[in-house]
């Protein structure tokens, strides 16, 4: 057999294999249990069957595909971390994390609308919400039957949520809500909003506010080159009449929307290693039946560095969100600790797919593949729930002790 007859019997070789094993490197799946791997196989042939065929059309025409939100319901996509009894999954928080991956391997988008959904609109009702709170909204919220979405960040107070100026007044058996949030993932269609605003005292609160009350509305923004899938509005409050049994009762100041980012940053640890993966996959496959110089553009050294880095970085970034989620699972986490995984594993994402969009030449700009509609998911996901920069400040004040932010 020739030189090149070697090389193509390796490249079939490689073909047959199943392309998802090679991202078990390290045998991560013996760290998991039998739980973790059935959820991760049930979400991820979802993904395959009902995201996958779709995605490329709806993120070209920036619409999101909300007749998915019943389905990812169905298959304990919102919550999982959850207690049955509210609507969540009952499983453990690395459960949550691998189902969190495999449906970003689908979309940012997708991952982003189970994110907002479960940590930031069922975890801030169940963790400080009043009990006739959690029986009116939880099972809702579950089940699919309700879309949440949470109102943190402002016009003008995006990195500094501290600042914020949206503001409730008391009113008797109201409070009344002025302000304004802006870059909100799914208000233009969501039910309910949990939105922080400061009460007369300059502590901020969380009040759940419903679609139809008076004063309030969320227009959709639009022009957006990233997580085209998903939609994102503002929240627009103008005398906004709040009964008080809507305010979220156990907590006061800023601990309560970031003990709820806490939950979904840690979620994008993981997500992020989802596109990584679709990513690599996409560009391994390319790199083996591509040809230039009469052979396949994976047999070149600097192809297979590029594919080399990319599982070691996937690897690295598998370990750590495992080991995170090992915290998380015995409340042991660290706010830091979530910091450094998200920053390290969107950025190791975000690095992946410019890496594989290289591998794939011109076509690696085209929706013929999944690469590009990653990458620009990920400038997304790199700033949201906290900027790379943000992140790495908290790891600064986290080593040194000294506060950066003030
Ligand atoms: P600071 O004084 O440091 O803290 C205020 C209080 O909060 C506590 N705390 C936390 N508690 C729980 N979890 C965390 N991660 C926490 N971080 C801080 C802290 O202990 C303190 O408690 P207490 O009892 O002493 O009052 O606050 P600061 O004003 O200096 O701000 C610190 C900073 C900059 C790190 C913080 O504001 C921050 O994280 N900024 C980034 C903002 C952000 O992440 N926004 C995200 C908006 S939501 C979103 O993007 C959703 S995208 C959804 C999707 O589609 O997936
Ligand atoms: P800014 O805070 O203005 O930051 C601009 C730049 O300045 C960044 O590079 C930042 O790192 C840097 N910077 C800021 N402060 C410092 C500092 N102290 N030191 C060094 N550098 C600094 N928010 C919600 O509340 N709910 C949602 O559902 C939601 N969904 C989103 C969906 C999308 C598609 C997007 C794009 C955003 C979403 N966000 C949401 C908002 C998101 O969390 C903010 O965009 C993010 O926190 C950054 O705020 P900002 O855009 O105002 O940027």
């Amino acid at each position: 057999m020739t030189k090149n007859g070697l090389e193509h019997a390796a490249i079939e070789r490689r073909a047959k294999v199943d392309p998802f094993q090679g991202h078990d490197y390290y045998q991560i799946d013996d760290l998991l249990e039998e739980d973790h791997l059935l959820a991760r196989d049930a979400v991820r042939s979802w993904v395959k069957q009902e995201v996958t065929p779709i995605i490329e059309s709806y993120a070209e025409r920036a619409e999101c595909p909300t007749h998915l939100y019943k389905g990812l319901a169905e298959i304990g996509a919102y919550g999982p971390s959850l207690p049955l009894e509210y609507g969540g999954g009952g499983m453990d928080d690395i459960a949550y994390g691998i189902i969190m991956q495999e449906l970003e391997r689908g979309d940012s988008g997708i991952r982003s609308m189970a994110s907002v959904q479960g940590s930031l609109v069922m975890y801030p009702i169940y963790r400080f919400g009043s009990e006739e709170q959690k029986r009116k909204y939880l099972p809702k919220l579950g089940s699919g039957e309700f879309i949440g979405c949470f109102g943190l960040t402002e016009p003008d107070h995006g990195s500094n949520p501290g600042g914020m100026t949206t503001h409730i007044i008391d009113d008797g058996d109201a409070y009344i809500l002025n302000g304004a949030k802006m870059w909100i993932t799914n208000s233009p269609v969501a039910d309910i909003a949990v939105v922080w605003a400061k009460d007369e005292e300059g502590k901020i609160r969380g009040v759940i506010v419903e679609k139809d009350m008076p004063g309030f509305s969320a227009p959709e923004i639009k022009g957006k080159l990233s997580l085209r899938a998903s939609i994102t509005g503002e929240l627009v409050f103008e005398d906004v009449r709040v009964p008080k049994e809507n305010i979220l009762p156990n907590v006061k100041g800023l601990k309560g929307p970031l003990s709820c980012l806490s939950k979904a940053r840690y979620g994008i640890a993981w997500g992020a290693i989802g596109a990584a993966m679709d990513c690599y996959d996409s560009a391994l496959r390319y790199a083996m039946e591509r040809e230039q110089f009469g052979k396949p553009i994976a047999g070149f050294q600097l192809t297979q560095k590029k594919l080399a880095e990319m599982i070691t970085e996937i690897t690295k970034a598998q370990l750590l969100a495992w080991r995170l989620g090992t915290l998380m699972n015995t409340g042991k986490a660290t706010p830091a600790q979530i910091s450094m995984a998200k920053r390290n594993n969107v950025d190791m994402a975000l690095t992946i797919a410019r890496e594989a969009r290289q591998i794939h030449g011109g076509m690696g700009i085209t929706n013929e593949y999944p690469v590009m509609r990653h990458m620009m998911n990920l400038e997304t996901v790199l700033t949201y729930e906290g900027t790379h920069d943000i992140h790495l400040l908290i790891t600064g004040m986290d080593v040194t002790g000294l506060n950066a932010f003030k």
